[in-house]
């Protein structure tokens, strides 16, 4: 394989290279806390929650898969606007996620019980270990903007958190910025 550049648009966080996707409110259902205002989101143009581009590489450990995703700002009921959230199906794999705009909480819990909040904001690098599930929520009023890199044979587990959601969830009151139990 021959060494490339990518480019990326860090106002808008696309990538020139690779699969974008997006994720709105109905490809998240059973997630947020407040299902009715989840609803009536969907109902009201079920809006874009956020889009990610992962570049294509072989999935192979030798390789690193890299990408960047963009969480835009808002809250279903007063939860934050938020990514699915995954466990590495290899669970021996860790990322770093490297914040380049607006202002995150990297939320992430292993399954022995342990959890960790951290803040994500433009200078961030936050390390996930091996073992840690993650997801990041969006606390601000502008689009928050992240790169990730990982394992190539890292894999994505969303199931097991679709099943049993984290453990805390991140909510707004105007700009106060609470860690609710998910009991
Ligand atoms: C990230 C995530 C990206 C989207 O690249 O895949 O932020 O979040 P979800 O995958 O939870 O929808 C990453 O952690 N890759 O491993
Ligand atoms: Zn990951």
């Amino acid at each position: 394989m021959q060494p490339f550049n990518v480019m990326i648009d860090w106002n808008s966080g696309t990538m020139s290279e690779g699969d974008r996707k997006t994720r709105r409110v109905s490809d998240m259902q059973g997630m947020y806390h407040n299902q009715a205002a989840a609803r009536d989101a969907l109902d009201n143009g079920d809006p874009k929650i956020y889009e990610y581009t992962t570049i294509q590489l072989p999935q192979e450990s030798d390789h690193v898969l890299f990408g960047t995703t963009t969480v835009f700002p808002g809250r279903i009921g007063s939860e934050c606007f938020m990514t699915k959230g995954h466990y590495h199906e290899q669970r021996a794999t860790g990322e770093v996620y490297v914040c380049f705009s607006g202002h995150g909480r990297l939320i992430m819990e292993t399954e022995d019980g342990a959890g960790k909040v951290l803040e994500m904001l433009p200078g961030s690098v936050s390390y996930v270990p091996p073992y840690w599930a993650h997801r990041v929520c969006n606390v601000g009023d502008e689009p928050l903007i992240f790169f990730a890199a990982f394992p190539g044979h890292a894999g994505h587990d969303y199931g097991s958190i679709e099943q049993s959601g984290f453990s805390v969830r991140v909510e707004r009151y105007g700009d106060e910025v609470v860690v609710v139990d998910n009991l």
